[in-house]
């Protein structure tokens, strides 16, 4: 990102964003929204971050009226960050918090703390964010007790594309421990017919991704 973009993005420029259905996979009805980034410039400082999360905490408080949730996607880096900390206290109770995985940083419990006391103060709800991709997906779930697990996107593509009998196993053994935990189990990039009806076989509760509908692009001055 050049310098004159960043000056930009600093001085509120019209930003874009994508909101993406997440459907119930018995009644197909949409229960709920992930709101992506895919702002250009896309925010890279602390700055932009900081700038980046305001907005989102407002779209989000928009989007989740009762009887349907918006989840947001957070890493540790920026849950730590104290300005994000206390945007993030102005969420109300219907926001999902995705926790991405971002690899090294900061330990994982004290990250899960902070999301505890969200949940705890707030009511908001907590998703792990692709499991299956990563090393730490079983620590999370085991960090938080989450509301929600999020299965990646390549895990099912594995599966459902390249039938890959390990893949079909990382998705059982993910949806297994999502159960005992007591989460809802969601699946993104569902694109086919045939990836809806694996998820139903291993018991995924909410499903998201082209099939179920495109995501939605929208922009907003900031
Ligand atoms: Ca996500």
């Amino acid at each position: 990102m050049s310098n004159s973009q960043r000056v930009l993005y600093g001085n509120r420029l019209l930003c874009k964003y994508h909101i993406e259905p997440i459907a119930d996979i018995q009644t197909r009805k949409t229960v709920g929204y992930e709101i992506l980034c895919r702002s250009q410039p896309y925010p890279e400082t602390t700055d932009e971050w900081r700038t980046w999360a305001a907005y989102l905490t407002d779209i989000a408080n928009d989007i989740a009226v009762p009887g349907t949730f918006a989840a947001i996607n957070m890493d540790s880096q920026q849950l730590h960050d104290p300005v994000i900390a206390d945007t993030l206290s102005a969420l109300n109770k219907n926001i999902v918090i995705e926790w991405t995985e971002k690899p090294g940083g900061t330990p994982i419990e004290d990250t899960a703390a902070i999301l505890q006391k969200l949940r705890n103060k707030q009511g908001i709800r907590i998703a792990i964010d692709d499991a299956g991709a990563g090393a730490d997906g079983i620590q999370r779930i085991m960090a938080t007790h989450p509301d929600f697990v999020k299965i990646d996107g390549k895990l099912i593509q594995a599966a459902t594309i390249h039938r890959d009998p390990l893949a079909f196993a990382g998705i059982e053994a993910i949806a297994h421990i999502a159960k005992m935990a007591g989460a809802t189990l969601v699946a993104e990039w569902v694109e086919s017919e045939r990836e809806w009806e694996i998820c139903q076989q291993y018991g995924i509760n909410l499903v998201q991704g082209f099939y179920v509908q495109e995501a939605c692009e929208k922009q907003r001055r900031i």
